[in-house]
Formats: C-alpha cells, structure tokens, sequence
C-alpha cells in the first residue's frame, strides 16, 4: 500500500520531516473503537494503541486521534499492536459539539466537548433523504459544519425512487446550497450515481454525513461495488431510520479514493466562527452591504435592503430568521470556547510548573 494512494501528500511529508530520523513511522487511521485503532501504511493494516504520552497529555479529545488522522507510530518488542506517539497537524477537521463516541466528556466545566468526526477531509457529502428528512433549516446547518471543516460541500438527494418529484426538492436546496452541486440519487435504484464518481479520485478523501437512514452506508455499498457498510431497514410505518453505522470506518475504493462512512447525526449543534457562517448565508451578507445604514437592524429603518428582499420575494424569511438564530448561536459558543481555551492553557501551564502529569484513567 502507498501512501500517496491513502492521501499522503507534501503536506504531511514535510511534518513528518523531524520524526523520521526516530524511527516513527507514518500510518492512516482506518478506524476507531474504543480506545483501540486500525491505522493503515506501507506494512498494510494494523492494530494500534496510543501511547502513554500521547493519551496523557491530552487535554480535549480533539487532540485524540480520529479516523483519517496521519499518525506517528512506532513498535516495540513483544507486542503485537503498534503505539501512537502523535497526530500530523490536520489539513482539514470535520468536528460538531458533542460528547466523544465513548461518551467521555473533556470538559471540566461540563459543557460538551469538541469531537473531531473525521480528519483531513477533502470532500463531504451531505445525504439527505427526499422525505421527512428533508429541511432546507438542517441543510443550512450542515453547510456550516462543513465551510468550518476546511473541505468543499457536496448536497445528495437520496430516495428519488420514493419521492413524486425530486426536482422540487432539488431547486429549494439550491436556493441554500449557494452554488454547491447539488446531485439527485437512488442508491437503491443505482440511478443518478455516476456523477459522484468524479469525486472519488486517488489518495483524495470524502466523508459521508447525514441523518440515520439517509442512505450513506447504502451510496457507499454503491460506489465501491460491495456490500461493504451494514445498511439497516426502515419502518415501513413512520420512515424513521435507525442507527446502523456505529463506528466511523475508512474504505478504499479500487480506482483509488478514499471514503469515511459515519454514523447518522442527530443534532447539529454549531461551534464555528461568524465568518463560516457568513460563507453559509452569503446571498444576506450580500444583501446587508446594501441597506442605507451600515449598522442597520433590518427593523424599521428606511432603505433596509433585507426588508426589501423579503418583499419582493427575494429573500426567504424563514432563511433569514435561521440566520439570525444561528448567529446568536454561534456568539454564544464563541463565548464558551474563549473561557475554556483559557482553562485549558492555564492547566496546561500549571501542569508544566508543577512538572506533574496528570493521570488519567484509561478506558472509563
Ligand atoms: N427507497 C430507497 N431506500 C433507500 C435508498 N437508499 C437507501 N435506502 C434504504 O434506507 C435505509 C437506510 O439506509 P442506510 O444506508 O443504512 O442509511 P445510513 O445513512 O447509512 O444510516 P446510519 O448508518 O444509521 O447513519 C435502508 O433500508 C436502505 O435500504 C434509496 O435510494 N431508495
Ligand atoms: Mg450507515
Ligand atoms: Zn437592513
């Protein structure tokens, strides 16, 4: 296996630089359960752990490694599995507020912890499926997550079997999608899927998000050729999905192209900058330059480009009122994420006077 085929690039090689000399090597994470990884390099799949060092000093568990990491490992004599020693700095994260899927909570002052669901990212496609599934709000929210990861946003209409017309639906995403490419399936009909392909190219990464039962592990199955990915059943009576995936896994494709399956999203709670949301909702950021007053609050002052946008039915809302609340949101966060960064570095500072490394215990 090489590395370039798993996504190795410049990037990470001139990282990897310093460690070579001691005898680290570098490997993907393919998967992760538990405290126990799969990474994959140039020896080919492997079990590995992480080491002491790595595991202790870690503060959040963002500095854990996830699925898609470049890691540093070595070996030691005697034992099977490998030892992580470091993560690569990551080129791109895809990460959402929650607790870690071991349902451990960093965070000393109870709020939830950043969870990284997959790393160094160069696609995502967001599934969504034509029936209840579908809510332009939850799109706009997912596009968020994705701008704030750092890798380019692809929208997938899955179902179009069961949907009278997937066009509709089709034109009301892109109405929020922007300019994104916006790709109407049927995983099960494998129609609409040839398109995709073009996404999948060697040593370049795509992750699938989207609610339980949207159909990310059935696409995947499609793409790859092979029931590789468990796909659950729907209730015929509610249409409601249910969890399958458990695990985020790594899968590589025969033409190259390496794809991350995940477990569906419940909620989608934002920890991003004002600036990522801004890319979300461009077109009103747009509008916003354009009201006579720079700090207009789009109310009752006169020459309110946003009112009449809204007017003449240019501008949706309920689009609007979603970004107002999402910007609350975000402010809020941002808040939140200041006062922990703070406690982090002063225990980390304090943990370096004191010379004293904190114990943690494994495996809760
Ligand atoms: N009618 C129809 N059903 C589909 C289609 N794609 C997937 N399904 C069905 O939807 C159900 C859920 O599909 P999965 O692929 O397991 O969904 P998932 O997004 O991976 O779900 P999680 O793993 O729980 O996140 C299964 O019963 C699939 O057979 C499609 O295009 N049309
Ligand atoms: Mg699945
Ligand atoms: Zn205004």
């Amino acid at each position: 296996m090489k590395l370039e085929e798993l996504g190795w690039n410049s990037f990470f090689a001139e990282k990897y630089e310093e460690y070579k000399q001691k005898g680290l090597f570098a490997a993907r994470v393919a998967r992760e359960q538990k405290n126990l990884y799969r990474v994959l390099s140039e020896n080919g799949e492997e079990q590995a752990i992480m080491s002491d060092q790595l595991f202790m000093n870690a503060f959040s568990s963002i500095e854990l490694p996830a699925v898609g990491d470049w890691v540093l490992c070595h070996r030691k004599v005697g034992f099977e599995k490998v030892f992580i020693d470091r993560i690569l700095p990551r080129q791109s994260k895809f990460s959402r507020k929650g607790k870690d899927s071991y349902g451990r909570n960093y965070q000393k002052d109870g709020s939830s912890d950043e969870q990284i669901i997959s790393a160094n990212i160069d696609t995502v496609f967001l599934v969504i499926s034509l029936d209840r599934d579908f809510n332009l709000r939850k799109i706009e929210r997912y596009l968020t997550l994705i701008w704030d990861s750092g890798s380019e946003p692809v929208i997938i209409l899955n179902k179009a079997d069961q949907c009278e017309d997937p066009l509709w639906f089709a034109v009301q995403a892109e109405s929020v999608a922007l300019g994104i490419p916006v790709h109407i399936i049927s995983a099960l009909q494998k129609k609409g899927i040839e398109p995709l392909r073009s996404y999948l190219k060697a040593g370049k990464t795509v992750t699938f998000i989207g609610s339980s039962g949207a159909g990310k592990s059935s696409l995947i199955n499609v793409l790859t050729g092979e029931e590789l990915q468990y796909v659950s059943y729907v209730r015929e009576d509610d249409k409601r999905g249910r969890h399958t995936t458990t695990t985020r896994e790594m899968i590589l494709t025969k033409g190259g192209g390496v794809l991350i399956d995940n477990p569906g999203m419940r909620d989608i709670k934002l920890s991003v900058s004002e600036t990522t949301l801004d890319r979300t909702f461009s077109d009103i950021v747009e509008l916003e330059k354009q009201c006579r007053f720079r700090n207009c609050r789009h109310e009752s002052e006169p020459g309110c480009a946003i009112k009449q946008a809204i007017e003449a039915g240019k501008l949706d809302i309920e689009r609007f009122e979603s970004y107002i609340k999402l910007q609350r949101e975000v402010k809020f966060q941002e808040k939140r994420n200041k006062q922990r960064q703070k406690f982090i570095d002063n225990a980390r500072s304090q943990q370096r006077v004191q010379g004293i490394k904190i114990k943690k215990h494994r495996n809760k």
